[in-house]
């Protein structure tokens, strides 16, 4: 299957500058040479357009900037149905993890029902009264079960995108109460770092992949925030949480997908290059990729 690349250059979903370079910094990095390597065709559709930070107007709200990330994401939406109707699979590249808002808004539109991994420290489950920060990044994940402002929870024009129970975090060590809530209400399946440490990637993997697929699923989306690794071997991110998945894991978690088969759509978001160490979390990315594409050694 050929795989079209999308890039999404948004920093406005948090407050940290220098995540809409994440895009160049993943191509910088070898991406395109690593999956054609693997016999792909690969086909980069270059970037979205994104409003500049400097340009939005009012930002200071309990969602920063909301206009321009809805902009935005209804962009990718579109971006998205282009590459599904092409037959070719979605890589996306952010940007920070508000444009999963429109990843799911596009992908979900060509699945009945639609599974998730969201491999993150966070579980961006939070909403405007809830969030923190008031950063949309923290939210996707609950608009696109459909909770949440109606500006965040339209986009693409339905919703619900995803079903709570076709969900799986993997990697959570920051929530906040709204977000533990919520995960209860929903009874939103979870693997924290507990639960890793505890069984095992190997286990983690396994029963993520059984669990979705006694869903009925009929596709998988795969979302990848790189602070879901630590921070020492995932630094480029704008919210870092110690205690993190290691690097060693990460690969094995995306080769057990990449035999599972069962993923249709993935996105790797928060690289930023200011805050990297030499683009250490770019390379890790587009390694990550490789084992997702079915990069082995021997
Ligand atoms: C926090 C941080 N839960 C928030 N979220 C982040 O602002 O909602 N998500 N960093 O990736
Ligand atoms: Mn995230
Ligand atoms: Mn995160
Ligand atoms: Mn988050």
């Amino acid at each position: 299957k050929n795989i079209s690349i999308l890039g999404v250059p948004m920093d406005l979903g948090q407050m940290r500058r220098g995540v809409d370079m994440g895009p160049s910094a993943i191509r910088y990095a070898g991406v395109v040479e690593r999956l054609e390597a693997l016999g792909y065709k690969i086909n980069d559709l270059g970037n979205i357009e994104i409003e500049q930070a400097e340009r939005v107007q009012n930002p200071e709200t309990n969602l920063r900037n909301l206009k321009a990330v809805a902009d935005g994401s209804e962009k990718l939406a579109a971006g998205i149905h282009g590459i599904i109707d092409n037959g070719e699979f979605p890589l996306i590249f952010g940007g920070d993890h508000s444009i999963a808002l429109g990843t799911l808004a596009g992908v979900a539109k060509h699945y009945e029902n639609l599974g998730v991994i969201w491999y993150d420290a966070h579980g961006d489950l939070n909403t405007a009264d809830t969030s923190p920060s008031g950063n949309i990044h923290g939210m996707p994940l609950a608009a696109s079960i459909g909770i949440g402002h109606p500006a965040l929870t339209g986009i693409g024009g339905y919703s619900p995108k995803i079903k709570p129970e076709n969900i799986v975090i993997i990697g959570a060590r920051s929530l906040d109460e709204g977000e533990r809530e919520l995960i209860k209400e929903k009874g939103i399946k979870v693997y924290t770092m507990h639960e890793i440490d505890r069984l095992g990637m190997t286990k983690v993997m396994e029963e993520s992949i059984a669990y979705l697929k006694e869903r009925n699923v009929d596709g998988v989306h795969l979302s990848l925030d790189l602070d879901g690794l630590d921070p020492n071997d995932a630094p480029g991110v704008g919210t870092p949480v110690i205690g993190g998945i290691s690097y060693r894991e990460s690969h094995l978690a995306m080769e057990m997908l990449a035999e599972s088969d069962i993923i249709t759509s993935a996105e790797f978001v928060e690289v930023n290059p200011i805050l990297d160490e030499k683009n250490k979390t770019a390379n890790v990315a587009v390694a990550l990729m490789g084992s997702l594409f079915g990069e082995k050694l021997l």
